[in-house]
């Protein structure tokens, strides 16, 4: 470690050998300088953010990442690969193993302690997903890739099957990325075309009211009739954008931590039917917990209905007496379709 003006000085590859140690598969230096605001705010002008208003609030820290650490002079940007060679699932494939949000807080945690000691007197800010930071813009700063036409991260050796995190420090690294100016997807538009609600409205940017991540993930209410029709195989997130993607030809197979779990290799019905004790025993880790018991049979049924599979008659039957109101609804939907009114 050096220091300049009193400024600390960290060697990028001593960070980046840490980064990896710790588990990440890419690691990038971009200076913590303010974001452009317009990009965003136009965003959330438009609505584009549905329901999710914590989206709207702490926009000073999402745009400048010295009100999260101040005097921040540094953003490393860091990314795991999670994309494995499993079988089809109505889940995403993020969500398949074990909770990303679990694997990089472990994975700063190892940082952290590393940084306490070689270097005690830097202070730092770690941000996975939930945090006001805009990590795709941080990931695209430091190198690691390009937002692509679907809006997601893209980069050279893992398509855009990684999930991301931030960390922030208050001192300056040796080195830092040219960030790629490049543009990945030139006249290809197949994401666009391919989605099933026309959720990417323009290029780069996703309306989350009408994607398919977004209602089945998040939304809690009842999802609009047109949407629960293109939810065919789609119960937990949606990664139709990126199947499609030619960038995303040749993934390498990730660490162990995103094997899929016993919950993510149950089918649509399968799914539908599960029991509270089957539910509460395979959850527990995974991100499929953020929909709850109720959300997930609710998409499933919905899922059901959308494929009108009349093999998941006798399920949808039964769930047309739930105690939840929301599984009552979307199974009384799914039988419509196939039983009429
Ligand atoms: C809100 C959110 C959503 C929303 C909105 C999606 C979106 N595209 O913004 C919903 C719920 C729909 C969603 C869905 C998904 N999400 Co999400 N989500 C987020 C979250 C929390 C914030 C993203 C955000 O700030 N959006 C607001 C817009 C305005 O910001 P932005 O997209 O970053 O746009 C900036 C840049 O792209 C750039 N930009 C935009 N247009 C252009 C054009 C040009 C030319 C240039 C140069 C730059 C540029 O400027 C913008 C603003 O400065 C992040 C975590 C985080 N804290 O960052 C995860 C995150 C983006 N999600 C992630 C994932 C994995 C997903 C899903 C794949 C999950 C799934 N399989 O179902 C889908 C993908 C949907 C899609 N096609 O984008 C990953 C993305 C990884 C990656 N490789 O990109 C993140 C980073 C979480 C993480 N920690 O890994 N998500
Ligand atoms: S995640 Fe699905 S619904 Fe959302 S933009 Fe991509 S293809 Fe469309
Ligand atoms: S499918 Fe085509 S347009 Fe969409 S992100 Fe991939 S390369 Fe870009």
């Amino acid at each position: 470690m050096g220091a300049v003006e009193g400024v600390s000085v960290l060697s990028s590859a001593q960070l980046a050998g840490w980064a990896t140690a710790a588990g990440f598969d890419l690691v990038g230096f971009a200076r913590a300088e303010p974001i452009p605001p317009a990009a965003l705010t136009d965003w959330l002008a438009q609505g584009h953010h549905a329901d999710l208003d914590w989206m709207q609030e702490r926009l000073e820290e999402r745009l400048d990442p010295r009100r999260l650490l101040p005097g921040a002079r540094t953003a490393v940007a860091l990314a795991s690969n999670y994309w494995r060679d499993d079988a089809a699932s109505p889940v995403a494939r993020y969500a398949r193993g074990r909770d990303y949000h679990a694997t990089h807080r472990d994975r700063l945690r190892a940082l952290r302690r590393q940084l306490r000691a070689g270097a005690p007197s830097v202070h730092d800010y770690g941000s996975v997903d939930a945090n006001p930071v805009m990590e795709k813009v941080w990931a695209v700063r430091a190198g690691l890739g390009v937002v692509a036409k679907n809006g997601c991260l893209v980069t050279p050796r893992f398509g855009s099957w990684v999930v991301l995190a931030v960390w922030f420090l208050d001192a300056e690294v040796d080195a830092y990325a040219a960030p790629a100016a490049e543009d990945r997807c030139g006249k290809c538009r197949l994401c666009i075309d391919a989605c099933p609600t026309s959720a990417i409205v323009q290029d780069r940017v996703v309306d989350a009211r009408a994607c398919l991540s977004y209602q089945t993930i998040e939304n809690e209410a009842a999802v609009p009739g047109p949407l629960r029709e293109a939810m065919e195989e789609i119960v937990f997130g949606c990664d139709v954008c990126q199947q499609v993607c030619p960038l995303n030809d040749a993934p390498l197979r990730a660490h162990e931590r995103f094997a899929p779990r016993a919950l993510a290799t149950k089918g649509t019905a399968e799914l539908a039917a599960l029991t509270r004790a089957e539910y509460d025993a395979l959850v527990p880790g995974t991100p499929l917990a953020r929909a709850g018991y109720d959300g997930l049979r609710r998409n499933a049924a919905y899922a059901l209905g959308a494929a009108r599979d009349v093999r998941a008659r006798a399920v949808l039957e039964l769930l047309c007496g739930d105690d939840s109101p929301k599984v009552r609804e979307a199974a009384a939907w799914a039988l419509s379709r196939f039983l009429g009114p």
